[in-house]
């Protein structure tokens, strides 16, 4: 009998995926390959096709929905959708951060009102507000996912304002793990190390970080998305049951340093 948890007929939402080094497409796969059924969504219109291409090469057949995450009303027909087509749901994977290029790099109080608004609408409250739309059709036992980083805990150079929205989303996961449990719904975080992705792509001192990470860390090396994705599965999954409110650092061990 295999360990790993069987997700047949189970329903679970995944949220993030530019292209197929995504995060959030590592998390697709491996609930893909646990039986999971899918439901991905993209930010617009222009995402879909690429989707639909990533999206053949699943075993299962995946529903490709839109939901910008700064419009309430498109959340809310999202969720009511993925009830209505999918049933309940047994997880979601909130895997979505967005901060204004020229906010990553410089000095850290040289932002906008704007450009903080925008980040930490996208980066953090967005968990809440899908969790809050998600509320009526969740199944018994629900688990939520998204994905933080170390920027958000300590000062990491040119993290900046993601380093503010990152802090924001990991309470608003304390809160949510508070207030959902007697729900039955779980909510964790996972701070990932730096993986190679379109966000990652461009942004700040991005190599250095990698080579230190894989000179310093206890493991020696960078981690990839497929572990940041098993993790996932554990989360997700029964395996993950009494966890809750929690952060999970896939990192190399380098947040002990
Ligand atoms: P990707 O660029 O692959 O994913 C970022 C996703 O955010 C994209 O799919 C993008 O959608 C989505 N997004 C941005 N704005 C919106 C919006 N308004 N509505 C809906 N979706 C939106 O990068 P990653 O996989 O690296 O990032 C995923 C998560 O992992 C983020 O929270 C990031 O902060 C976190 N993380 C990443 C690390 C890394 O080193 N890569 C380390 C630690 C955490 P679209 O392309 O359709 O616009
Ligand atoms: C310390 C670092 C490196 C410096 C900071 C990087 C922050 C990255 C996070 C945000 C989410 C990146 C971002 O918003 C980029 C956009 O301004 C421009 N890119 C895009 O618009 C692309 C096309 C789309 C797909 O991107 C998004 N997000 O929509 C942190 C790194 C070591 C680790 C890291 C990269 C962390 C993280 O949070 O992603």
């Amino acid at each position: 009998m295999s360990i790993y948890p069987t997700l047949t007929n189970k329903t679970y939402v995944v949220m993030g995926i530019a292209n197929k080094r995504s995060i959030a497409w590592a998390i697709a796969k491996t609930l893909d390959a646990a039986g999971a059924k899918l439901v991905l969504t993209y930010a617009a219109e222009r995402f879909k096709s690429g989707l639909e291409s990533l999206a053949a090469d699943l075993n299962g057949e995946a529903l490709l929905l839109e939901c910008d995450v700064t419009n309430d009303a498109a959340i809310d027909t999202t969720f009511r959708t993925i009830h209505e087509q999918a049933g309940p749901i047994q997880g979601i994977a909130h895997s979505i951060a967005f901060a204004d290029k020229e906010a990553l790099r410089g000095e850290f109080s040289e932002m906008t009102r704007g450009q903080f608004a925008q980040a930490l609408d996208i980066s953090a409250y967005s968990l809440t507000a899908v969790v809050k739309a998600a509320k009526p059709y969740f199944a018994q036992d629900a688990s939520v996912i998204t994905l933080t980083y170390l920027g958000g805990e300590r000062v990491v150079p040119n993290y900046n304002l993601m380093g503010v929205a990152k802090a924001a989303l990991d309470s608003s996961v304390k809160y949510l793990a508070n207030e959902y449990g007697p729900h039955g719904v779980r909510v964790n975080a996972i701070s990932a190390g730096p993986i190679r992705t379109l966000s990652a792509k461009g942004v700040g001192d991005f190599n250095s970080i990698l080579s230190e990470l894989e000179q310093k860390a206890p493991l020696r090396r960078n981690v990839s998305a497929e572990e940041v994705a098993s993790t996932g599965l554990f989360l997700l999954s029964s395996m993950g049951s009494g966890v809750t409110g929690e952060v999970i650092h896939v990192d190399s061990g380098y947040h002990i340093l």
